[in-house]
């Protein structure tokens, strides 16, 4: 099985509220569709949240601590991260099945629920239903039902570290919009240098994190997900979902500049 995820920086503008870039998501389903009918594998997709869940959950503070007076506000901030989010996956999904790609869009909100903002409980009988018939599961970055917090965001990188980890996927590719984990922000910093491999939380504690409209933390807390999947024996690469063919190549088993997170 192979786990994909899309990144929110590559199909949205993260810097801009609600903007799909129509052309990468173009390439990405052309690209997705070639490999997807050259393997065999099943195929489940997860894509992050971008400049459409993003910017209403840290308005709302979703799964910060809050007094139960606001409660209704923070329900309203929940459902109008879960509409945002729905639409961002309809256009997602729109494209793929323009592309021949037989998707099923799983909500998390719908089924998931977490504990302390991880998630607790997960039914994956659907998912492999699905994969058995064919069908290719489409899931995503969401707020779900928390039993301490009350609502949760959970990343669609904690998604797909929970899936691989119960359902054993034999191929992990994350594509976002920069090839891997550097020294720094390689978007603001010219002397950031490329990380190949990383095989610990040492390996990344010096990182400085992503642009502040991120609610999940993320390149570094994209890497502390699998390296959470790594310590069940699972690697995983990131890779630059810009370029064009990588995602291709990735997901046929081919080398593409990236940075592998694997345990030694
Ligand atoms: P989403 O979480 O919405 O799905 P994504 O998976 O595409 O998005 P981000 O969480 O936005 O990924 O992380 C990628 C971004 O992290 C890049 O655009 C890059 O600018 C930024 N970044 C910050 N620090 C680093 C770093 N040290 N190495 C690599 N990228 C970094
Ligand atoms: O974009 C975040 O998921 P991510 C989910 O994968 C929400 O980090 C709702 C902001």
């Amino acid at each position: 099985m192979i786990i994909l995820k899309i990144g929110g920086s590559i199909i949205t503008n993260k810097d801009s509220q609600r903007e799909v870039d129509t052309s990468s998501l173009k390439r990405i389903a052309s690209e997705i569709k070639r490999s997807f009918d050259n393997s065999s594998k099943e195929l489940i997709i997860v894509h992050g949240a971008g400049s459409f869940g993003h910017p209403p959950a840290k308005k709302y503070q979703i799964g910060q601590p809050f007094e139960m007076k606001d409660y209704l506000e923070k329900r309203i901030g929940f459902a109008e991260v879960q509409n945002e989010v729905k639409k961002l996956n309809s256009i997602i999904c729109e494209s793929l099945i323009e592309h021949g790609i037989p998707v099923i869009a799983i909500p998390p909100s719908s089924f998931i629920t977490s504990h302390n903002k991880r998630i607790y409980d997960f039914d994956l009988n659907l998912i492999k239903t699905y994969l058995s018939e064919g069908f290719v599961p489409v899931l995503f970055g969401d707020v779900v039902i928390d039993d301490e917090v009350k609502i949760a965001v959970i990343s669609g990188d904690q998604v797909l570290q929970y899936i691989a980890k119960f359902l054993k996927s034999d191929r992990i590719v994350l594509g976002t919009d920069v090839a891997g984990v550097y020294t720094k922000n390689p978007k603001t910093h010219d002397d950031a240098v490329h990380i190949d491999e990383v095989n610990s939380i040492e390996d990344i504690k010096f990182l400085e994190s992503t642009t502040n409209v991120d609610v999940t933390g993320g390149m570094v807390g994209k890497v502390k997900e699998l390296l959470d999947l790594a310590d069940y024996g699972i690697s995983s690469e990131i890779i630059n979902a810009n370029e064009e063919g990588a995602i291709a190549k990735a997901l046929q088993g081919m080398k593409v500049n990236g940075t592998k997170i694997c345990r030694k």
